[in-house]
């Protein structure tokens, strides 16, 4: 069994962006490696060989719009105790292809959280309190593709490693915001 996740994965100048503006929120957490920034799309959780290779079969499949996404928001939650950067107004675009992957996951068989999907990219984890103290330059990231990754435990910590990769389309500007 594979943990895996499809996700938005910056390129590296938008991970050294993110990684900029993460410096600028203050917490007392531990901080996420910038090489392990991403925006879960659709979390799968472990899931078997098979299945792995239905999803890499069917996101081939896809045909999804590119989208910009502007992380200018950081926030915490104190359950799982998580810092993250947020965009305030979420794309269209980005609902339709985490819905489509959603539907792509249930047709191979895989139950997802039922939770509603709150696109976040975590920047600290193990965050007792947050004082909303942030100053930081908000980050434009243009997504044209979303992986498949794959997180794998190691001895000095999860890294997350990508299986595959798809293009988003480019197309003219959105319509909708
Ligand atoms: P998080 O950053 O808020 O922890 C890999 O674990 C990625 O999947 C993380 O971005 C994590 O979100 C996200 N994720 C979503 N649902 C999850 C779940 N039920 N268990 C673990 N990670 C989950």
């Amino acid at each position: 069994m594979s943990r895996c996740f499809f996700a938005l994965w910056p390129d590296d100048s938008t991970r050294e962006r993110l990684a900029a503006a993460a410096r600028g929120v203050s917490h007392h957490g531990r901080p996420v490696e910038p090489g392990n920034f991403h925006l879960t799309l659709v979390f799968l959780g472990g899931i078997s060989k098979e299945r792995v290779q239905e999803l890499l079969q069917g996101a081939s499949e896809l045909h999804y719009p590119s989208f910009t996404l502007n992380l200018d928001r950081a926030g915490w939650w104190g359950g799982p105790r998580v810092l993250w950067l947020a965009p305030t107004l979420i794309p269209d675009r980005l609902t339709r292809l985490v819905n489509g992957l959603s539907d792509l996951a249930h047709r191979a068989g895989i139950v997802l959280d039922e939770r509603p999907y709150n696109p976040h990219l975590t920047i600290a984890r193990k965050v007792r309190d947050f004082t909303g103290s942030a100053e930081f330059e908000a980050v434009k990231w243009r997504a044209g593709k979303f992986h498949l990754l794959e997180s794998k435990s190691l001895k000095s910590g999860v890294v997350y490693e990508p299986l595959a990769a798809w293009p988003l389309i480019a197309e003219g500007p959105p319509t909708e915001r």
